[in-house]
């Protein structure tokens, strides 16, 4: 019998209609007047119906493949935006833009209706992101786990200068994109004690008793590969409360004590938490972590039942990859479900968690190592406490064969710290683990060398690297339509799933007329954002400057501070000399600071001040503008990075494990000025020491200036400019009705230490920007170093990333077509 012909999903023709029908069916809106968020939403439902229709295709062809899948643990996805994300990768741009303009609208101003979906913090969170894309593009059987929380990260306003937070109440209208699976629920256990007992054969066991309950609702947001034949999903639980399903406490009378209970519950997926001071503390996140942790071990579990085989054969149809420590009690959990639940051996569960869990590192700052207090950890998951201890004790013996009689090394290596009675999760993460990853080649090292030296000798082979990627789909083709109508006009189209094609595009970079092509796309981008800036601020920028973009979490290693000296600097070089032979500038620096960070948040207020100063001074007007973005989130950074011509990746070199923002800038065409840090290195490898401005001391420079004892003092005595620019902001010339303002900042640079180096690179910085303006004086080199930068980046594709996870760390083979 001949093989029907695969169905058509996407079915352009209906669009129109279906866009109509759900307006009224589903909003409940008339279509007149026309409104742009229900036409959007109309739209979305329309998109929606097509994509469901083949995530049921794609996952009918894994379960007839019988493969092994992958599953990314994850506290946080940072997927953005949703609409113009599907609707390229499913290649129904053209489609779609019919179907808007016969409505009356264009589907750019209908895309900007939709709200970001940020459930995650920063390049941790949208790296997971980035993965589920190449995952669906690549053809990996895998799945994204998380938490839907109904709030994501804050929504920064700039009031008086200062940063505000907003709550993110995302979904306050609805999303189309979330569909609630309310018919799997699950029951996920809190406190109680664990219970020892005897079972008929007389065997020693331990149950979970008398704990709370709450139940976990899985929500599926679907990922189509580019392409649109392979749509994956990620899993994000919210939390209900189990009250609403059995009626007891209702019953008993207790009304409003049974509320507090289900609110108690609910409250679990209720915010995510920001990057701020130390969380560990925090019982709610540890109940976050487990909750997306036994939830989604249920799940994989009854999916590993339904299709056979015993627990034997469990590492060879799952992998798990835990995104940072965050999800680390799931080796605590695994172990329990396999001893308690179904009964194995404690050696033969051990074996199965190590062979299916891997880890990421993504940070080596040590307040982001995680460590919970054991108490709490044992009031909150008493069984997985006396876990813990066991998979510790039986460590630390190994431990004590390889190094008989060294009680500092099991000290140091111990999982529960034998002085804090603190869990530290990185050692239950390496521990449980097969492979352990770190970021960038650089970051690896570090974890290798400095941070774990004791266990790698300890696990040769365990430690190794994967250096991030990005998906060059939302961060080439959709976030810039000039560029890659340009690229593909000369290469062709195939650079999306193979970034190693833009190679083709280096002999390009001798020629003039592709050039001026390339300097007339750049310009495109930048009007873009001039228009963009002035809607959300009023301020004018001229697209005829060099743009210098910084935009990326506020941290004092990422030295937004080195930036505003720089800028600081400039601005007194022009006022001197009104003549000097530099291209005008536009500053433009984005990013939110944790609530509770106090450095960032002055930080913020500095740059706020120095670009009111700035921009007020007819001096400087024509050749110096200075710009805060507020609430710099994916959608924006989707319109910053194609504009961006100058690219600031200038951590202080080893804090930064890799970066991921460097790579869209250069994938666009930016010029990095930045150190030797993270992915920074790879990237200058990639596109050439003379295609980046490369400044700074080394990580290894870094670490011997700090133990030898850095005097920033003797620095600045030594360098008039930089003195004078801290004289500045130190007595109030940017805030001259608060003169102190900026006096914590001056104080942690000069009297205690300056520990993220700012002063010890601001001369090499400051020649940096030397070498900028002098290659900027000259648009042609300027430009063929630009398309140089795009050409050399095909390795920071995502795609490459999770095909070497597949290989080195998963073990699993990308299904075929
Ligand atoms: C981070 C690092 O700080 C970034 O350098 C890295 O690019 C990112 C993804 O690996 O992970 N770690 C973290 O906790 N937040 C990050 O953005």
């Amino acid at each position: 019998m001949a093989k029907p012909a695969a169905p058509d999903f996407h079915q352009l023709e209906s669009l129109g209609e279906d866009i109509k029908r759900y307006v009224l069916s589903i909003l409940g809106n008339d279509l007149y007047p026309p409104d742009p968020f229900r036409y959007y939403s109309g739209l979305a439902y329309a998109i929606r119906e097509r994509l469901i229709r083949m995530w049921l295709a794609t996952q009918a062809s894994y379960y007839d493949s019988m493969s092994k899948r992958v599953y990314y643990l994850s506290m946080e996805f940072l997927p953005g935006r949703f609409l113009m994300n599907y609707i390229t990768n499913m290649g129904m741009e053209d489609g779609c833009r019919q179907a808007a303009a016969d409505l009356g609208f264009s589907l750019d101003d209908l895309a900007e209706e939709e709200r970001d979906a940020g459930l995650g913090n920063g390049g941790l969170g949208r790296l997971a992101s980035c993965y589920m894309d190449s995952m669906a593009t690549q053809r990996i059987p895998g799945y994204g786990y998380g938490i839907l929380y109904d709030y994501g990260l804050f929504h920064q306003r700039i009031v008086n200068g200062w940063q505000e937070e907003e709550a993110d109440n995302w979904r306050r209208h609805g999303s189309p994109w979330v569909i609630d699976r309310v018919e799997h629920l699950y029951e996920v256990k809190f406190y109680g004690r664990s219970e020892a007992y005897t079972d008929p054969q007389g065997v020693l066991r331990y149950r979970w008793a008398e704990a709370d309950t709450v139940m976990a609702m899985p929500c599926d947001i679907l990922i189509p590969g580019h392409g649109g034949k392979h749509v994956t999903n990620m899993r994000l639980w919210a939390a209900a409360s189990s009250t609403g399903f059995s009626l007891r406490d209702f019953n008993q009378g207790d009304f409003l004590g049974a509320m507090q209970s289900k609110i108690h519950s609910e409250n679990i997926s209720k915010v995510l938490y920001p990057n701020d001071e130390p969380i560990q503390g925090k019982e709610l996140r540890l109940r976050q972590q487990y909750f997306l942790v036994a939830a989604t071990l249920r799940d994989i579990i009854r999916r590993h039942k339904k299709s056979g085989p015993g627990f034997d054969e469990f590492p060879d149809q799952v992998a798990i990859q835990l995104n940072d420590t965050h999800p680390t009690i799931a080796v605590a959990e695994l172990m329990r479900i396999l001893v308690d639940e179904e009964f194995l051996g404690w050696d033969e569960a051990w074996a199965i968690c190590r062979r299916t869990f891997a880890y990421t590192n993504h940070t080596v700052l040590p307040e982001a190592l995680e460590t919970w207090p054991a108490d709490l950890l044992g009031r909150v998951l008493p069984r997985h406490l006396e876990i813990i201890a066991e998979i510790d004790r039986r460590f630390l013996l190994e431990v004590a064969a390889a190094h008989p009689g060294d009680q500092g090394r099991q000290n140091r290596l111990a999982i529960i710290d034998p002085a804090s009675r603190r869990v530290r999760m990185a050692h239950l993460a390496i521990v449980g683990s097969h492979k352990v990853n770190g970021v960038a080649r650089l970051h690896s090292d570090i974890l290798r060398e400095k941070v774990f030296p004791e266990f790698d000798a300890l696990y040769p082979g365990k430690f190794t690297n994967v250096t991030n990627g990005i998906t060059p789909r939302r961060w080439l083709l959709q976030a810039n339509p000039a560029l890659s109508r340009l690229i593909t006009a000369r290469i062709g189209p195939d650079w999306t799933t193979d970034l190693d094609r833009l190679a083709e595009l280096l002999p390009l970079a001798e020629d003039p007329d592709f050039r001026k092509d390339w300097r007339a796309a750049k310009r495109e981008n930048k009007k873009r954002l001039a228009r963009y800036v002035l809607r959300k601020s009023g301020m004018g920028i001229n697209p005829d400057t060099l743009f210098d973009v910084q935009v990326k979490r506020m941290h004092e290693y990422k030295r937004q501070f080195l930036n505003v000296l720089h800028v600081v600097t400039l601005y007194n070089r022009l006022r001197r000399d009104p003549h000097l032979a530099v291209p005008p500038r536009t500053v433009l620096i984005g990013g939110k600071a944790a609530p509770g960070y106090f450095m960032a948040k002055r930080i913020i207020r500095l740059i706020t001040a120095v670009a009111e100063t700035v921009n007020a001074d007819d001096a400087v007007r024509s050749r110096l503008r200075v710009v805060f973005l507020p609430n710099y989130c994916v959608s924006q950074a989707e319109k910053v990075i194609p504009a961006a011509e100058l690219s600031q990746q200038i951590s202080t070199a080893g804090m930064e494990a890799s970066g991921t923002g460097n790579m869209k800038f250069a994938l666009n065409g930016a010029l990095t000025i930045g150190t030797l840090d993270g992915a920074n290195i790879e990237i200058m490898e990639a596109v050439g020491r003379e295609n980046i401005f490369i400044f700074g001391l080394t990580a290894k420079e870094v670490e011997a200036t700090r133990a030898a004892g850095y005097d920033p003092g003797r620095r600045v005595a030594a360098d008039a400019e930089l003195a004078e620019a801290l004289d500045m902001i130190g007595r109030g010339y940017f805030t001259p009705s608060e003169p102190d303002l900026f006096a914590p900042i001056l104080d942690n640079l000069l009297r205690h230490g300056d520990y993220y180096l700012v002063t010890a690179d601001y001369r090499a910085c400051l020649e940096a920007q030397d070498a900028v303006n002098a290659l900027y004086l000259d648009p042609e080199a300027w430009t063929a170093a630009s398309i140089r930068n795009t050409a050399n980046m095909g390795f920071f594709s995502s795609d490459r990333a999770v095909l070497e996870y597949a290989k080195n760390i998963w073990n699993i083979e990308p299904l075929g077509e």
